[in-house]
């Protein structure tokens, strides 16, 4: 039997154009600044996102991870979402490795309320960490793909410099943001000091994010990159899968939010299983399983019995990521192993 994978969009496997594209691949060694391939890809990003300059890196923890670091000094705040990225699901690393500390603030989906950062910012005073950035996520992974709206990131960027404040954007699917509204990378870029993006997530590429901003934030990240061991010599084999992902498999994405979207509604529709259809505004479907009385992670596991494999976010929780190989057969198939599993448990 033939699984159906839907615990995330990293899961994909380069197809044979983007493998042909990675063979083809002018090389050079990047840490000298060197690779065609990589320089190309980090021009294409900082055109796309409107920024100076960007750099490639490994992972998006390791591009949100870097911009942390070159914003902030140890002993400094970081104001973030309560159940953003960075502060669940990076080990820890704004205090390992930047020697901030984060301040998470309760946000509606994902969205954080502006008189409540404010009110979080800390007055200057000897006894107070520096508030020194505050880091959005969008699309906002927890909260189920949900958009960070951009007259919200408007009104947050006004408050930032009224503050003297630096603002990140965790962009990991901020292309799936871009699809879903129409609104360009750029202009949610714009109002960001950096951004990261990944490539390695909806648009399929196998390795690898970016970070982009101004030529001395850029400059601060290549350091920190290189202090994290993320330099990478012939990465342009790397930096040409993404370049084949942007160009082959960014538009496409709509279909994934179309096919959540239907996986989302039928499923809502079982007894048992809540979806809160408010927070499926993209690829991500999150469900909520505790009127079953079962933990997530049993659910799963009978999922799995019937080729569907998803990922038990927490004991009521269970996620699924539609992405560029789940297909509308496979929409009608998870649909069917979830209608066995809710008559089997109800
Ligand atoms: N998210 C992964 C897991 O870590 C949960 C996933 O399967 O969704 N920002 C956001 C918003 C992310 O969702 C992720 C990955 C990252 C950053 C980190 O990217 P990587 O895994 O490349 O370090």
């Amino acid at each position: 039997m033939e699984i159906i994978d839907l615990r995330s969009d990293t899961l994909t496997q380069p197809d044979e154009g983007m493998r042909q594209a990675m063979a083809a691949a002018e090389v050079g060694d990047d840490v000298f600044g060197e690779d065609p391939t990589v320089n190309l890809l980090q021009k294409k990003i900082a055109e796309l996102t409107g920024k100076d300059a960007a750099l490639f890196v490994c992972s998006g923890t390791m591009a949100n991870q870097i911009s942390i670091n070159a914003h902030t000094q140890p002993g400094d705040e970081v104001i973030c979402e309560e159940r953003a990225h960075i502060f669940n699901y990076e080990a820890g690393a704004p205090a390992m490795l930047s020697g901030v500390q984060v301040r998470p603030l309760p946000g509606k989906y994902g969205v954080l309320d502006v008189t409540e950062t404010e009110e979080a910012i800390r007055p200057s005073n000897h006894h107070f960490p520096q508030t020194r950035l505050i880091a959005l996520e969008n699309t906002h992974n927890r909260w189920g793909g949900t958009i960070y709206p951009l007259d919200e990131i408007k009104k947050m960027r006004k408050l930032a410099k009224k503050n003297d404040l630096k603002m990140h954007l965790d962009g990991a699917r901020l292309w799936n943001a871009s699809v879903a509204t129409g609104i360009s990378l750029k202009e949610f870029a714009k109002h960001f000091d950096s951004v990261s993006l990944c490539f390695s997530k909806g648009l399929g590429a196998p390795i690898g994010s970016v970070v982009a901003g101004d030529e001395e934030f850029i400059d601060r990240a290549h350091y920190y990159r290189k202090a994290y061991g993320g330099g990478m010599r012939q990465a342009g084999i790397l930096a040409a899968a993404a370049l084949y992902a942007i160009e082959n498999n960014f538009e496409r994405m709509a279909e994934d939010h179309r096919r959540a979207r239907v996986l989302a509604e039928a499923i809502n529709e079982m007894p048992g299983f809540v979806v809160n259809l408010l927070t499926v505004q993209t690829n991500i479907v999150i469900i909520d399983t505790s009127l079953t009385g079962h933990p997530a992670p049993e659910i799963a596991d009978k999922l799995l019995e019937l080729g569907v494999r998803v990922l038990a976010f927490a004991q009521t929780r269970i996620r699924m990521v539609t992405h560029l190989h789940i297909t509308d057969k496979d929409i009608d198939r998870t649909i069917e192993a979830f209608k066995k599993t809710s008559h089997s448990i109800n």
